[in-house]
């Protein structure tokens, strides 16, 4: 075989411990992991003498070349998994997001011919539920066959006119889901308070970016975190609640959590744990535009650190990116009407040495719950562990060599992406990839960027994940006490607690 590697004297990292072992890999393949291995000559040696070698990360959450507002996303699935590879990301899972009437398989369909030939890394695909009718489940239940390998669908609850479902037709999706032993996951806001409150803001001449934040602020998010939980609940459903951005909506996961018995995940965003609202009030349109995405960036300062935080203590179990970028050019679509700007950020690149400098660097979390984070709670999730998110014999060699003492400042001058701007420009961070193994093949050699454009493949995804749907995974039952519903029910007729599941 020519294709032979071997990492040697570097930390192993996984979710559940690290251990000093090296690493051997055949074909793509990792296929010893331990000490004095026996391998055969002529096999490239990489040393990871003071370095951790890590299951590579996984990005559950990209947005390449989704059209909005006009505009097109300028990453694209070439630099976009360029990007990522360059930053430590081994697979990506993006979303397709058919129009109102669409075909769901159509637009898969075109998502597939889009990224099949340009991505560097592996990609899976989530589906976007954007519209209801019997026809749409009759497509669900196709999407989830292995031919077609989607495990996932996302809701809308913003973006009226738009993506946005209504309450009938998400619970309708979620019974679906819980059909298929699909996982859905949901945009949590409240898009009808988001209209009136964009006519308002728009009426008193409130035109600029600052009016994003303003029209959807963290009680508007937190609701909608709230209303998905219940709905979930009542179609006996598991939940994943993507790109939480605030500590309202943090505290209605935890407090769902405490009242109900399906599954319940949550994800952050770099972008969240990165930087702030307040660059949304920046002076300079596009600087402000440029940090506009949905749900937005909180003014209260202390969200990034609190996210961390949650990371670290299990509220949430997973950081993904939502690249989706848009020139500055682009972003001056809504110069004079914010809820014009195309919506969305940078992050499937630096995602993972943001997380690193803010919640590792800082004691706030371990090296082992930064991979579950980044990597494994994703691959758990989206079933694809252990193929992905570990470093163990017979898993797929997708692996980065993180040096802890790698400095570099973060900046658009330097960055992979497509677009031009980045929105932790200037940062200064410790810790980064020195190596990136893709399947077996070394893309980032030293620090040097060597990928191939359709190198990566289509990865499926199947339902029924252990995590999601196996045993032991529904929760307890809550404490009746605790609940006023089933005290009148006591007083009103006697009989035992009422069946909340
Ligand atoms: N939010 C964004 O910021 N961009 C794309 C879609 C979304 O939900
Ligand atoms: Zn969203
Ligand atoms: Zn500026
Ligand atoms: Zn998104």
């Amino acid at each position: 075989s020519q294709n032979r590697l071997i990492i040697k004297n570097g930390k192993v990292v996984n979710d559940d411990g690290m251990e000093d072992l090296d690493v051997y890999i055949e074909d793509g393949i990792i296929k010893q992991v331990g000490r004095n291995l026996i391998i055969p000559g002529g096999t490239r040696t990489i040393d990871a003498t003071g370095k951790l070698v890590m299951p590579g990360g996984i990005d559950p959450h990209t947005h390449f070349e989704l059209e909005m507002n006009g505009a097109k996303a300028a990453d694209d699935f070439y630099k976009g998994t360029r990007a990522a590879v360059a930053g430590g990301t081994t697979t990506v899972i993006d979303f397709v997001l058919p129009q109102k009437n669409q075909s769901l398989l159509e637009a898969y369909a075109n998502w597939r011919d889009k990224a099949d030939n340009k991505v560097c890394c592996d990609y899976g695909l989530h589906v976007g539920v954007t519209w209801w009718s019997p026809s749409v489940k009759k497509e669900m239940q196709k999407l989830v066959t292995e031919q077609y390998g989607v495990n996932s669908f996302k809701m809308f609850m913003a973006y009226k006119d738009l993506w946005q479902l209504d309450d009938y037709d998400l619970y309708c999706a979620m019974e679906t889901c819980a059909e298929l032993k699909a996982l859905p996951q949901v945009h949590a806001e409240n898009g009808d308070i988001i209209a009136r409150n964009t006519e308002k803001l728009l009426a008193a001449g409130v035109t600029g970016p600052e009016g994003h934040e303003l029209s959807r602020n963290e009680e508007v998010e937190g609701e909608a975190v709230n209303r998905a939980c219940v709905i979930a609940n009542q179609a006996k459903s598991p939940l994943y609640i993507v790109h939480m951005m605030s500590k309202s909506a943090v505290r209605m996961l935890q407090l769902a959590r405490t009242r109900q018995r399906t599954p319940l995940f949550g994800e952050t965003l770099a972008a969240t744990v990165g930087t702030d609202g307040s660059h949304q009030r920046n002076a300079c349109f596009r600087h402000a535009a440029a940090h506009v995405l949905s749900p937005p960036l909180r003014p209260d300062p202390a969200t990034p650190q609190a996210m961390c935080e949650a990371l670290a203590d299990d509220y949430i179990q997973v950081i993904g990116s939502d690249n989706c970028t848009f020139h500055e050019k682009d972003k001056e679509i809504g110069k004079n009407n914010f809820s014009k700007i195309p919506n969305g950020v940078n992050g499937v690149e630096d995602r993972m040495a943001i997380l690193w400098q803010k919640a590792v660097n800082t004691g706030i979390m371990d090296p082992c719950r930064f991979v579950a984070v980044t990597s494994s709670n994703a691959a758990k999730i989206f079933n694809i562990w252990p193929q992905k998110g570990r470093v163990a014999v017979n898993s797929d060699a997708d692996i980065v060599v993180w040096d802890p003492r790698l400095e570099r400042t973060i900046s658009a001058a330097t960055h992979k992406h497509a677009v031009d701007f980045n929105i932790f420009e200037g940062q200064h961070v410790v810790g980064s990839p020195q190596y990136v193994i893709v399947s077996g093949r070394v893309c980032l050699d030293d620090g040097e960027l060597r990928v191939v454009e359709g190198f990566g493949r289509f990865l499926k995804t199947p339902v029924g994940s252990p995590l999601v749907y196996g045993e032991g995974q529904e929760r307890a039952a809550p404490e009746p006490e605790l609940l006023h519903l089933d005290i009148q029910h006591k007083v009103s007729n006697g009989s035992p607690s009422p069946d909340f599941g």
